[in-house]
């Protein structure tokens, strides 16, 4: 199929809000800090650095996760080509951002065009043309997907089935039991609707009878996949745009910069032309990082100065990176600016100049969320998909955190889809979204 038949299949996107109706909450106090801002710039061009002939690799996250004997993706046969950022830059950078010790994993290799035009895109995006049936994926010594997802979500799973288990000792399922467990659900960030939906299927099916801790576990993770199900989607590139764009708002040190570097490796790594934009100018450290993370990737880097307009920004890298027939442009905005009228703004504005240039642009706009806020991830959602017409989301910081329930709360209450979930620093620690992968985990079930 060729590219220009390739069709967008957003369902989410264009419901930006007026904007005299921004949403209230506490969440936005952690928007507001006293810097100053700056406030005139101009634009400077950074070109990618060329590759470091002395760490030359091959790497292997261009498809995604390790193979964990069902997943394999269509990574290809992609020579790798690393680029380590300087070691004074990665000192500078490890500041803000410490970096694994283990070097990065990068693909950068040739795009995968058949004759009709059709491209292979690494697991978890999706183009309606038809992908080439995926390589063998050459088994790796590490951890499988699951086994990844299952330690990221030990601390929320065995809370929670630690308090199940004891709450269904020798009990048959009586009224009082099934309120202690409705309220126990509500308590693990799942929402009130998921905790409702478990106890009612419980109930139905149980009602009366010895129930063991597996038994509800069994239902719990049955009836979160329902709700998980229809929000793990796939995201979805119109490569037909030249660029895509792709526009990542969200609250300070939610994993902005962290994810649009990963999207930029996953993408870069399947041959894709990437361009970054460091719409984040209201700190000097934000530019290096996003810079960084560019050169890691083999992506063009466009930055401009601190505390210029952030707009202006945005519509220059637009211009360039349609000029440079780039495949995918990836913006990073600031999460925190000296209050919220002036982020509203900022943010409504980037998206009305990048509509001057292509009305359907941005054509996706992530969101990234911090697992570790548990309910403050709910509120952050309603405010930026008011401000910023959020179409998607992805939650980072899912390893380890004892709050990764919220995810099935915010896809109860705002439907949106959830592309991929961040499950540690590294450059490969971002993976597709799986309701199913996700409900066992939580419910601590094998896969
Ligand atoms: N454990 C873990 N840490 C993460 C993950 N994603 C990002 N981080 C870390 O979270 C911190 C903040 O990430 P950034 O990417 O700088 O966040 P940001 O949203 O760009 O922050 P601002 O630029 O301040 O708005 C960094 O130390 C990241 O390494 C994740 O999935 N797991
Ligand atoms: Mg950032």
């Amino acid at each position: 199929m060729a590219l220009g038949f390739i069709k967008k299949v957003f369902t989410f996107g264009k419901d930006k809000p007026a904007a005299d109706q921004p949403a209230e909450s506490e969440a936005f106090a952690t928007l507001v800090d006293d810097a100053e801002r700056i406030d005139a710039g101009e634009t400077t061009e950074v070109p990618p650095e060329a590759a470091d002939p002395v760490a030359p690799q091959v790497m292997d996250t261009a498809g995604g996760p390790a193979a964990d004997g069902a997943a394999t993706e269509p990574v290809g046969d992609i020579a790798a080509s690393p680029i380590e950022p300087e070691a004074e830059e990665r000192e500078e950078a490890e500041e803000f951002h410490p970096q694994p010790e283990q070097p990065a994993d990068v693909t950068h290799g040739e795009l995968t065009q058949d004759a009709d035009n059709a491209v292979t895109l690494p697991k978890g995006f999706a183009t309606t043309a038809s992908l080439p049936e995926p390589a063998p994926e050459t088994p790796a010594a590490k951890l499988s997907w699951f086994q990844r997802l299952r330690q990221g979500l030990a601390r929320t799973s065995s809370q929670l089935t630690g308090q199940i288990a004891a709450l269904f000792t020798k009990r048959k399922l009586d009224e009082d039991t099934l309120e202690e467990l409705e309220d126990l659900l509500i308590q693990a960030d799942l929402g009130v609707e998921t905790a409702m939906r478990v106890t009612g299927t419980l109930s139905s099916e149980r009602y009366g009878k010895d129930v063991t801790g597996e038994d509800v576990s069994r239902i719990m993770a049955a009836e979160i996949t329902k709700v998980l199900k229809p929000v793990a989607k796939p995201l979805a590139l119109d490569l037909s745009h030249k660029p895509h764009v792709i526009l990542v708002v969200g609250v300070n040190g939610t994993g902005k910069t962290t994810t649009i570097g990963k999207l930029a490796a996953k993408l870069s790594g399947s041959g894709l032309k990437v361009m970054l934009a460091a719409g984040d100018t209201f700190r000097a450290a934000a530019i290096e990082q996003l810079k960084i993370w560019a050169d890691r990737t083999g992506s063009t880097f466009l930055g401009t100065k601190l505390g210029a307009d952030a707009a202006g920004l945005a519509y220059d890298a637009f211009e360039k990176a349609r000029a440079d027939k780039a495949d995918v442009l990836i913006i990073d905005t600031a999460g925190r600016l000296q209050n919220k009228t002036e982020l509203m703004a900022e943010l409504e504005k980037i998206v009305r100049v990048l509509g001057k240039l292509d009305p359907d642009a941005p054509h996706t706009v992530l969101q990234t969320l911090d697992a570790t806020t548990g309910q403050n991830a709910m509120n952050q959602v309603e405010i930026f998909r008011n401000i910023a017409g959020v179409n998607g989301l992805i939650m980072t910081k899912l390893d380890g955190t004892a709050r990764g329930g919220i995810l099935v709360a915010i896809a109860a209450k705002h439907k949106l889809p959830v592309y991929f979930i961040g499950v540690g620093e590294g450059i490969d620690d971002l993976e597709p979204f799986e309701a199913e992968d996700f409900a066992n985990a939580i419910a601590g079930l094998p896969h």
